[in-house]
């Protein structure tokens, strides 16, 4: 069944929320089309209300043969894509890493709310590191233990091997680590780098930087 999408998405910059689907999206290799609502603005709850039940963004719009209908929440926007592309194996495939992953997953999609409001998504920018509160750098200790773990059972290069939802659920937090500088040992620097590299994350870094350039973001 040929499947069409309408990806909406919050200014790329700030938006950690949307790229985490964009980057399972793009791993699909789906033709989609953006919508684009930009953030912190008068009208963004107004814009946002119009596409999404939640009154929160991302949202996928899902224009199947059988009828259109939308998905909003990141995770739920890839188990959804995960389903509807078992060829892309969004999920890894040996059950106990997949397990793992989806614990990783949920443990971001929940949690680490430190770290999200001590290190905002500015994806184009370089800042300087702030000074961390005790509960931010457990955060930070916890995602790098974690990385550094399922690299080393994998074997890499991605979390559990190949792509999967658990890998694109931290791409913003490469993001952020990126941008305030936060030490990490080698194994998560490469692995910062290999995601980073991704087309999908080099794509999002190019739309953030002209957002940043012409001061919408
Ligand atoms: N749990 C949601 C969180 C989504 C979220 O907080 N999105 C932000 C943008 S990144 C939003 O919609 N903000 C609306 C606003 O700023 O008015 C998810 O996983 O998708």
């Amino acid at each position: 069944m040929a499947r069409r999408y309408t990806f909406v998405t919050g200014t790329r910059n700030w938006s950690s929320w949307s790229l985490r689907p964009y980057v399972a999206l793009r791993a699909t290799g789906a033709e989609f089309a953006e919508d684009v609502i930009l953030l912190r603005r008068p009208d963004t709850a107004a814009e946002v209300a119009k596409r999404s039940p939640s009154g929160r963004i991302p949202v996928l719009t899902v224009h199947a043969d059988t009828g259109t209908f939308s998905v909003w929440d990141s995770l739920a926007i890839c188990e959804t894509l995960a389903e509807a592309h078992p060829e892309a194996q969004l999920w890894p495939k040996e059950a106990r890493a997949r397990a793992e992953a989806r614990a990783v997953s949920a443990e971001m999609h929940a949690g680490f709310a430190n770290l999200r409001e001590q290190l905002p998504m500015d994806f184009a920018r370089a800042l300087p590191t702030p000074d961390l509160r005790p509960e931010t750098k457990t955060e930070i200790a916890r995602v790098l233990t974690l990385w550094t773990t399922a690299l080393a059972n994998s074997g890499g290069p991605f979390l559990y091997g190949t792509l999967s939802i658990a890998d694109c659920m931290y791409a913003p937090i490469c993001s952020r680590f990126t941008t305030y500088r936060i030490q990490m040992p080698d194994a998560a620097k490469a692995y910062v780098a290999r995601m980073l590299a991704l087309p999908a994350l080099a794509d999002w870094g190019r739309a953030a930087q002209k957002e940043v350039e012409t001061g919408l973001a």
